[in-house]
């Protein structure tokens, strides 16, 4: 059995689906992919079905939503923890994430990483096609989050990733707040408190050629008002005589 899960949310991505399936069963054909479909209005979950009909690599998780990334990242992790699977990757369905970073970001992970970041903020990474505002919400972000948190990592909210099993097993689910893209932030964020080794691997995210970005301002106002609220909690704790 392969010891890679690939999870892939997908929330209206009927012309994206098929091509990135092929890209990262040529990229890491010995890793299994689960699609998490919320119901796409445009069929995605139909054409999953099809495509999973004839690669046993392949599954789907149907579910009602949109729900939310979180939510989706968190039934993929559960499912990926259940079925035994060592390394669970974390991408999108659009092509903004190139498969071909996926053998050497595993490679980090086997080498003993708990975590790996496809990181667009590190020497080597970058961004194509991007408008500003979009650059300037993740820089922006992240220069934020970092400061706030008191975090090292510079791209906390890249969705590109590869997780060790194991660093997931003692996240709580019920204690995951995050509903939207801070899912990201929430998790990058515990594992590095709690002592795990967090690697970034530098990675050009390509903006998606096809389909619609679910972002909006509602993503991230969560985002800007869940890392004030950490941050806070954060300065708190570091104020406070140990008790
Ligand atoms: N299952 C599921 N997938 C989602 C949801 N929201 C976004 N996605 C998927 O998450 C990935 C990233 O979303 P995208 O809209 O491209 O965000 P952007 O790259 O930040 O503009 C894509 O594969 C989306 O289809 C959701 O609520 N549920
Ligand atoms: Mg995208």
């Amino acid at each position: 059995m392969a010891d890679i899960l690939v999870v892939l949310p997908t929330f209206n991505e009927i012309d994206n689906l098929e091509s990135i399936l092929g890209r990262i069963r040529q990229a890491v054909p010995n890793a299994d992919v689960l699609v998490i479909d919320d119901s796409s209005p445009d069929g995605t979950g139909d054409l999953a079905e099809r495509l999973a009909e004839s690669d046993p690599g392949v599954s789907v998780m149907h579910r009602t939503g949109p729900a939310g990334l979180g939510s989706a990242y968190l039934a993929g992790f559960r499912r990926a923890i259940d079925d035994g699977y060592a390394y669970v990757v974390e991408m999108d369905a659009d092509g903004s994430h190139n498969p071909s970073s996926l053998p050497a970001m595993i490679g980090l992970a086997r080498a003993g990483a708990d975590l790996v970041i496809g990181s667009r903020w590190v020497r080597g990474g970058q961004t194509r096609n991007w408008p500003w505002v979009r650059r300037a919400i993740s820089r922006g972000g992240n220069l934020y989050s970092r400061l706030l948190l008191g975090s090292r990592i510079r791209d906390l909210t890249s969705g590109f990733r590869v997780y060790h099993a194991t660093a997931l097993l003692d996240v709580d689910p019920s204690t995951v707040s995050s509903q939207g893209y801070c899912f990201q932030v929430e998790l990058a964020w515990r594992l590095e408190r709690s002592g795990a080794v967090v690697i970034e691997y530098p990675i050009t995210f390509v903006e998606r050629t096809l389909g619609n970005s679910k972002m909006h301002a509602g993503i991230v106002a969560e985002a800007l008002w869940r890392v004030t609220l950490w941050g806070i909690g954060r300065a708190r704790r570091e104020t406070s005589p140990a008790a």
